[in-house]
């Protein structure tokens, strides 16, 4: 059982999940990044949807894969080690290297399985943190498989049983059944969670944190309460401001529901795996700021009113803030927002990570 073709082919897999991991995790860093030299695209709407609900179905189904591969494997790390210097050496690099992978693969899975369920039990940052451990691992991994190429190329290339010198016990689990039983555990894995982001799964998905539960049929992230929203800012006293230099439009709003609306029906979708979709009626963002005639492609920095935290304000890029379909929200599903989505108003933009849509806007200000 504990074999080279067992290692192969579940290696194989968990090498390709690691791999989609890795581009579909580059793609949301990318996307939640300020300073980006390129604009993110505001196109497919719901392409954002698709690969973090990607990165987070494959880093799930690593897990299973991940305990099988050590299982099969761990008992070289005991082996006694080679005679000769230069052996030796050679050796001692690879257990070293070997070491620094599963390290960092244990710990993007496991914080990003944390992650996923909104529990953050540490004192670091996530995302830089798990971006610059996705490099180690991902490095680590190419040298792992370069060094055992030889190896994994004879192994898939051989039948699942060869080597093997005597048949197990009558009833006892071949190969052949220890390999189909982990593609059933990593397939249960991704059925009980996918629901988070697949509408079809949502019953079946009993380990998903957010199937749709919430005000208005979408999952919070965090409530009102949670961000410190005060009653009294969302009542009567609620402006939105729209600035550009020197010149400010204040707007209440009664004077946003008298502008021109527009319905999009657009997704959510969260970097922590969920998303979903709504019909979201608002004011069109770029009828706000021409407003202040701001130009074609400006930035726009969007301000909450929740005071503290990094989702209290968000950049939205020139080609978001010029993309028709990007709304400063008033209401969801023919309602007016909860104040759990972001009553009075919030963004929501096409194509973009759930952090960056910000709720309870109060300020919008063109970069110069
Ligand atoms: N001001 C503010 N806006 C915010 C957040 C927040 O904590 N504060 N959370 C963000 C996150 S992480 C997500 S996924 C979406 C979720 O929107 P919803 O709670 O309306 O579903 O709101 C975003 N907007
Ligand atoms: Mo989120």
């Amino acid at each position: 059982m504990r074999s080279t073709a067992v290692a192969a082919r579940v290696g194989l897999v968990l090498g390709v999940c690691f791999a989609i991991c890795f581009v579909t995790g580059l793609v949301s860093h990318y996307a939640q990044d300020v300073a980006q030299p390129l604009g993110f695209p505001t196109s497919p709407a719901w392409g954002y949807r698709v690969t973090q609900g990607l990165h987070v179905i494959t880093g799930t189904a690593c897990v299973p894969l991940l305990l099988v591969k050590l299982w099969t494997v761990y008992p070289q790390l005991f082996r006694r080690p080679p005679r000769g210097l230069r052996r030796l050496a050679v050796e001692v690099a690879e257990r070293l290297s070997i070491a620094v992978l599963v390290a960092s693969a244990i710990f993007q899975l496991a914080s990003g399985l944390a992650n996923v369920t909104g529990w953050y039990p540490w004192a670091f940052s996530f995302r830089p943190t798990h971006y610059a451990l996705a490099w180690v691992a991902i490095g680590s991994l190419v040298v792992h498989v370069a060094v055992k190429l030889p190896l994994i190329r004879s192994a898939l290339g051989a039948d699942v049983d060869e080597g093997l010198e005597q048949e197990g016990p009558p009833g006892a689990l071949s190969r052949r059944g220890l390999l189909g039983a982990t593609w059933a555990a990593a397939a249960v894995a991704v059925v009980a969670t996918a629901g988070n982001t697949v509408p079809w799964l949502r019953k079946v998905s009993v380990l998903a944190t957010h199937t749709g539960d919430g005000p208005q049929g979408l999952p919070i992230t965090r409530s009102a309460k949670a961000a410190g929203i005060e009653p009294e800012a969302v009542g009567a006293a609620y402006v939105l401001e729209v600035v550009r230099g020197e010149r400010t439009v204040t707007l209440s709003r009664e004077d946003l529901l008298a502008m021109e609306q527009q319905t999009r029906t657009l997704p959510i979708a969260c970097v922590e795996g969920w998303s979903g979709t709504a019909d979201w009626t608002g004011v069109r963002l770029r009828d706000l700021i021409d407003l202040v005639e701001a130009p074609l492609g400006s930035d726009v920095q969007v301000t909450s009113l929740q005071q503290r935290g990094a989702f209290s304000r968000s950049v939205l890029q020139g080609g978001f803030v010029d993309d028709e379909r990007t709304t400063l929200a008033l209401a969801i599903n023919g309602e007016t927002l909860n104040l759990d989505h972001g009553y009075p108003a919030r963004i929501i933009a096409p194509n973009r990570p759930g952090v960056l849509q910000t709720k309870w806007v109060t300020r919008l200000e063109v970069q110069a």
